[in-house]
């Protein structure tokens, strides 16, 4: 079989949603959830990648408030070079800011409570006692993981030491979950929901893939937790997933350190190679649209993605369309000798949810990994650990087109 051509790839490309007044997104520059433009009090400066985990939570708020606001964004300095008019608005650089009215400020906390002095509380306020307890909870969780992902120890004894203190944290966790009358850490969703999640998102993804541990799998409380987050549109339109943040996090964290339980390489096979349906982190059903979904996204930037690929630009280009092909029609369509490299550079380049969404990106990998397999199995350059700057949104034309 010949791998269908652009144009009839096109024509299956029936896909959009609106970005202005629909579901949660990464791709949006600017929400008004049905109100008038006049309403735009707030611009959030956040990172292109949405990897920034404060940026996630500044982003969750306003979503889950429906307050109008314009996104700008930003360079971190792991994958580029900062923007100059960002550093005349922030000289140090650092991300999430906000501008309220004409007030900028930064510090993901403090953004929240000038937002709550605005526009009002998801529920129990940042300074509510319990909010402030849980709050505490969250940073010493915070601690406990940092310590474990990023030390890089000598002695057996002190990575089980640190798993350990990690693990006695996350059942005082389980154990305020236990204690509402809702899956959330108040009886109802909550500012601490938000805080929560782009750490526990995180810790979900980087010690299955580097200590063999499936947080939600061991815990129930965080399970059912994480499964009432992906009811939410909100939370699935800022959602990414395992490989995303396997491989974000070592240059943001100064590095992770994998462990030598046997469970950390089955889960390392699984995270990069696939496949990718099925892993730990995604609970809801996929969507129909998925498919179509990665066929638009990559029409919409397919010429930077055959730019930047390291195989060459004509070899390339028909390989993705084999891929492509079989996304679409789940048929394998040989691709040209060689190309094997290209397609896998592709497969472990996808983020979510700055591309697209996470089951959109599953059967994408899935698509470039079968196509691939048919000719080799040479693996692409691996991916950097102490920088991204392979994936620099400049090498995208316009850096806000992402
Ligand atoms: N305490 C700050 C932490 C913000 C922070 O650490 N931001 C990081 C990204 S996660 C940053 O902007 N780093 C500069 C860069 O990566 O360019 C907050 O809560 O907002």
């Amino acid at each position: 079989m010949k791998p269908l051509d652009w144009s009839e790839l096109e024509s299956l490309a029936d896909f959009d949603i609106d970005y202005v007044n629909g579901p949660t997104n990464a791709q949006s520059r600017l929400r008004l959830f049905g109100q008038p433009i006049e309403q735009v009090r707030v611009t959030l400066y956040r990172d292109h990648h949405a990897w920034c985990p404060y940026c996630q939570k500044v982003w969750l708020w306003l979503e889950e408030k429906q307050i109008p606001y314009r996104i700008e964004k930003v360079t971190m300095f792991c994958y580029g070079q900062k923007e100059s008019w960002y550093k005349n608005i922030v000289p140090g650089g650092m991300l999430p800011a906000l501008k309220l009215d004409d007030r900028v400020i930064t510090e993901s906390d403090d953004i929240l409570m000038a937002l709550e002095r605005s526009f009002g509380s998801v529920y129990q306020g940042m300074q509510d006692p319990q909010v402030l307890a849980l709050r505490k909870l969250e940073r010493e969780l915070f601690r406990a993981w940092c310590r474990w992902l990023c030390s890089r120890v000598l002695f057996a004894q002190q990575e089980q030491q640190n798993r350990q203190q990690f693990l006695e944290v996350v059942s005082k966790v389980e154990s305020a979950l236990s204690s509402t009358s809702s899956a959330y850490f108040l009886d109802e969703f909550s500012t601490v929901d938000v805080i929560f999640t782009p750490y526990l998102e995180r810790m979900n993804a980087s010690l299955y893939y580097y200590k063999g541990y499936s947080l939600t799998e061991a815990n129930p409380h965080l399970q059912s937790w994480f499964e009432a987050m992906e009811n939410r549109a909100t939370y699935r339109g800022t959602q990414s997933d395992f490989h995303t943040h396997a491989h974000d996090l070592p240059p943001q964290m100064g590095g992770c350190w994998a462990n030598s339980d046997p469970q950390t390489a089955v889960n390392q096979t699984r995270v990069d190679q696939g496949p990718w349906l099925g892993l730990p982190d995604v609970s809801y059903s996929e969507p129909i649209s998925s498919r179509v979904e990665a066929l638009y996204r990559v029409l919409k930037h397919r010429n930077n993605i055959i730019k930047v690929n390291p195989a060459p630009d004509i070899l390339f280009e028909q390989a993705l369309r084999c891929a492509l092909s079989h996304l679409m029609t789940g048929e394998l369509v040989t691709p040209p000798q060689g190309s094997d490299l290209g397609l896998r550079y592709l497969r472990d380049r996808i983020s979510v949810p700055r591309d697209m969404s996470i089951y959109a990106a599953k059967r994408l990998r899935q698509s470039l990994e079968a196509t691939a397999a048919l000719v080799g199995d040479q693996q692409g350059p691996p991916i950097p650990i102490e920088h991204r700057r392979d994936q620099d949104p400049a090498n995208f034309g316009s850096t806000n087109q992402l």
